[in-house]
């Protein structure tokens, strides 16, 4: 047996992990000893790691396989008997929570900075998920920050670097590395939730899909999924190679990034495929697009909802929903529907933790492009995909239909996110601040012609473990139902990212066929009003529009 070495180390003073770990530039994870300190803290707060069983993977990004070789070094020097290692360094998120749960494992490291771009000079991240599979609660993210500010040592070992390209059991020292296909447990869940026979008769029909993997971890998953099990043609999968660099792209599925994909959906005629998805760097995210047409993440998770029973694994129904607080209301009306719960929590899956496992909501969802259920703890792009083309397949409605039922029956939401990116952090902050401060003098005014009926800042109490969050983002609802959300970006790594999220319902089947810009236009304006954010950021709109 090799001798641990215990290196002594000095705290770093910025290991707060934020919406969804700990993110930053990858020069800053390249320092000497600052991964080391993260994953030592890990090892550090949560309890039981000896003897234990660890999942580890990433998104493939620059950087991913140093890391690697590192915790598995840091793995067997702490007590760690067994590491279950992606080929390649690969792990989805949700294939990582989903290993997670199977394989029974003390928890997992997933290195990932998501959506944010890779490469030498992009943006790195780590997050721990213990072992229910989902991202740890703030009670274990604290515990580690608070570990990171008083670390003293890390322990590691001298060995080679182990093959991550052979699956396959290898040993370090008297640890068990077992490199693993990555893609085999999470296709195996996949084939329990849906239909693929009801799904493979729609590609035969001719069904055109395009899913657009933006050289990101979902490519591989994608392509054994849906090109092998599900028989669609060769090339339903763009973009399919993951790349450290993610070919120097942006792997976030919106309008903006995935422009590849929306030209081909919106071209004219039968050029266009009758469906198209995309996902993001990690393959929890996902976008929905008919063809010519646009689902928002908000109505996804409230028309997913609606026809849930129409896939296999959600036919006994759906217990309750939970959103996050900044998506449509478009979820609650569903909900309503049907007489189930729709739950509001504070932005980042984290919070949906407790409420899958108590048995509470079934359905989750965020409106920047996330969405999930109970059959593991984190959002899950590719199920997302799947979960519409059971749905399309049973029902035999386009995405369109699907959509345009929705709206039928609970109303239209129309809905945007406007985000002001790498903005001064003190200027962000001072006009949230002074937003806040404003706030008890609100109520009751009058706002660009509408009334606020409220205006706060939102705090919540987990309904299952009583644990609380406060600071979430400030509301303000009007009389009619519009609502207007500030808040501050907990995931980028460079300057303050301002995320303005807009909506207002329209029940009048007339007026379903707007322009998502044009029906929010007074809105829009009154939400910079509100907040002076053209008079003080100097910007002369957004920098992102979803
Ligand atoms: C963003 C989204 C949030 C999501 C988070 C992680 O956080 O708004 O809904 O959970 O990213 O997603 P923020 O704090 O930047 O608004 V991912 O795909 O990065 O794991
Ligand atoms: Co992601």
């Amino acid at each position: 047996m090799s001798a641990i070495r215990v290196e002594p180390t000095t705290p770093f003073d910025d290991q707060k992990p934020g919406t969804s770990g700990l993110r930053k530039t990858v020069s800053v994870f390249r320092q000497p000893r600052y991964l080391e300190n993260f994953v030592q803290a890990i090892f550090d707060s949560v309890p039981g790691r000896q003897g234990a069983t660890l999942v580890l993977g990433g998104d493939g990004r620059f950087h991913n396989k140093t890391a690697i070789q590192t915790i598995i070094r840091m793995a067997a020097a702490n007590g760690i008997a067994r590491v279950l290692v992606g080929r390649d360094g690969l792990l989805s998120t949700p294939g990582a929570s989903c290993v997670i749960r199977e394989r029974g494992a003390w928890g997992g490291i997933i290195l990932s900075a998501s959506h944010n771009p890779g490469g030498p000079d992009g943006d790195f991240g780590i997050k721990f998920n213990p072992s229910n599979g989902g991202p740890a609660p703030e009670r274990i993210t604290d515990a580690i920050y608070a570990r990171t500010r008083e670390i003293g040592e890390y322990c590691i070992l001298d060995t080679p670097e182990v093959d991550l390209s052979a699956l396959g059991e290898q040993t370090v020292d008297d640890m068990v590395v077992e490199v693993i296909d990555p893609v085999a447990d999470y296709a195996a869940l996949m084939e329990r939730l849906f239909d693929f026979d009801a799904i493979r008769a729609l590609f035969q029909g001719g069904f055109r899909m395009c899913f657009d993997a933006m050289h990101a971890v979902t490519g591989p998953y994608a392509r054994e999924i849906l090109e092998n099990r599900l028989g669609a043609p060769a090339g339903t999968v763009i973009n399919g190679e993951p790349l450290d660099d993610f070919n120097e792209g942006h792997p976030d599925p919106n309008l903006v990034h995935a422009r590849d994909l929306v030209e081909r959906l919106f071209a004219d005629g039968d050029a266009a495929p009758d469906m198209g998805a995309a996902s993001d760097g990690d393959g929890d995210r996902n976008m929905i697009l008919g063809r010519r047409f646009y689902v928002t993440p908000s109505d996804s998770l409230a028309a997913l909802t609606l026809n849930a029973t129409l896939a296999p694994g959600y036919a006994r129904g759906v217990a309750g929903v939970a959103r996050s607080m900044p998506t449509s209301r478009a979820p609650d009306r569903a909900a309503a529907l049907l007489g189930i719960p729709c739950f509001e929590t504070p932005t980042g899956w984290k919070f949906f933790g407790t409420l899958l496992d108590a048995g509470k909501a079934t359905l989750c969802g965020e409106e920047s492009f996330g969405t999930g259920s109970d059959h593991v703890r984190e959002k899950d792009g590719l199920w997302a995909v799947l979960f519409w083309l059971n749905i399309v397949a049973a029902s035999g409605k386009s995405v369109e239909d699907l959509v345009r039922d929705l709206w039928a029956r609970v109303g239209r939401i129309y809905y945007t996110r406007h985000d002001y990116e790498d903005l001064p952090k003190r200027q962000a902050e001072t006009l949230m601040n002074d937003l806040r401060a404003r706030l008890p003098s609100l109520f009751g005014t009058k706002q660009g012609g509408r009334l606020v009926m409220l205006a706060d800042d939102f705090a919540y109490t987990d309904p299952v473990d009583g644990s609380t969050a406060s600071g979430q983002g400030v509301r303000i609802l009007f009389e009619d139902g519009a609502r207007i959300v500030y808040r501050l970006s907990g995931t980028g790594t460079a300057g303050a990212t301002l995320r303005v999220y807009i909506e207002r319902p329209e029940d009048d089947p007339a007026r379903h066929d707007m322009d998502t810009q044009a029906a929010l236009a007074d809105l829009i304006a009154t939400a910079d009003a509100l907040a002076g954010i053209q008079d003080r950021t100097g910007r002369g709109g957004p920098t992102v529009i979803t």
